[in-house]
C-alpha cells in the first residue's frame, strides 16, 4: 500500500499535477503516513527526477514550474502536520533562515524551516533572494542564534559566502553561528568559506542546529 501511494505521489510531481498531489498528500495525512516519509519517499522523489529531467534536457522549464508547484501543493496540506507532530518540544533557540540573493529555489528551504519549526527552533524565515544586509539585520534585530543559508545554484553559492563574510564584519559571529545547505553545496565548500555546518536536508539540519546550541541528538 504505502510503495503504491509513494509511487504516485512521485508521478503526480514528474507530471506536473497539483491537484493530484493536494489528493495524495490529504489521502497521506487521513491514514497517518509519516509526513515527512510522505515527503522523502514520494514528492521528494518526484521532484529530484524532474530535476534530472531538466538537467539532460529532457524536460523543459515549463514542465519543471509545474513540477515545482505541485510539490509547494503537497507540502501546503504536509506542513501543519509535520507543525503539530512537534507542538509540543521546548523552544531550543532563534534561527533565521533565507536562501541567497539571486535564488528563488525555495521548496528545500521551506522544508528545512518546517522541520527546525516542528523541533523546537522559533524561525525567521526571509524568503528567497536574501541580501547579505537583510540577514545581519534580521540577525541582530532579533538576536539569533543561528543564520542558515540555503542556495541551490552554484552561481549563488558565493551569496553564502557574502553573508558569513558580512556577519563577521557586523561582529555578531562567532556568537552566532552560520550554516549553509542546498543540492550543491558541499563539506568542502562550508569548510572553505568558513561556515559553522552544512548539511545535506532537513533531517541533517535539525541534528546540526542541535549540535550547535549544545543539544543532544533529537529524540524521534
Ligand atoms: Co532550478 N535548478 N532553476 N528551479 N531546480 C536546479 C537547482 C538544477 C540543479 C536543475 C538542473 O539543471 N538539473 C539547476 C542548477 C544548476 C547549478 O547551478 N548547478 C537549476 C537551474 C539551472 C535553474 C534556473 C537557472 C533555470 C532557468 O531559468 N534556466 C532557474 C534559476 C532561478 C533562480 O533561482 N534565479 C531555476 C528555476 C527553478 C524553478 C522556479 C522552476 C523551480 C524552483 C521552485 C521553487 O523552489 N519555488 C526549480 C526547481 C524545482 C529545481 C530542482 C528540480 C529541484 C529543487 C528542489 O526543490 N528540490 C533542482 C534540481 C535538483 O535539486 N535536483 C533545480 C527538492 C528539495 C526538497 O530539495 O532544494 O535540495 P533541496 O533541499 C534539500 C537539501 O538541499 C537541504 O535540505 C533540503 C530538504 O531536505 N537544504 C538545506 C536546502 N537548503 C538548506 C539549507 C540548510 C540546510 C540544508 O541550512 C541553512
Amino acid at each position: 500500500m504505502s510503495d503504491q501511494i509513494f509511487q504516485a505521489m512521485r508521478q503526480s510531481i514528474i507530471d506536473g499535477t497539483p491537484d493530484k498531489a493536494t489528493e495524495l498528500a490529504r489521502e497521506a495525512v487521513a491514514i497517518g503516513l509519516d509526513p515527512l516519509e510522505a515527503v522523502n519517499l514520494g514528492f521528494a522523489a518526484g521532484i529530484k527526477f524532474a530535476g534530472d529531467q531538466f538537467g539532460c534536457g529532457e524536460m523543459f522549464l515549463p514542465d519543471l514550474l509545474a513540477s515545482a508547484e505541485a510539490m509547494k501543493a503537497a507540502i501546503k496540506i504536509l506542513e501543519p502536520e509535520m507543525l503539530k507532530r512537534g507542538s509540543e518540544r521546548e523552544t531550543l533557540g532563534k534561527i533565521v533562515l533565507g536562501t541567497a540573493r539571486g535564488d528563488i529555489h525555495d521548496i528545500g528551504k521551506n522544508l528545512v524551516a518546517t522541520i527546525l519549526s516542528a523541533s523546537g527552533f522559533q524561525i525567521f524565515d526571509l524568503g528567497t533572494s536574501v541580501t547579505p544586509e537583510q540577514f545581519v539585520a534580521k540577525a541582530r534585530e532579533v538576536d539569533a542564534d543561528i543564520v542558515g543559508i540555503s542556495a541551490l545554484l552554484t552561481t549563488t553559492m558565493a551569496g553564502q559566502k557574502a553573508v558569513i563574510d558580512a556577519l563577521d564584519r557586523s561582529g555578531l559571529r562567532p556568537r552566532v553561528k552560520a550554516i549553509i545547505g542546498g543540492a550543491a553545496v558541499t563539506s568542502k565548500w562550508a569548510a572553505e568559506i568558513g561556515a559553522d555546518g552544512f548539511s545535506r536536508n532537513a533531517i541533517d539540519a535539525l541534528e546540526l542546529a542541535r549540535n550547535l546550541m549544545g543539544k543532544g541528538p533529537a529524540s524521534a
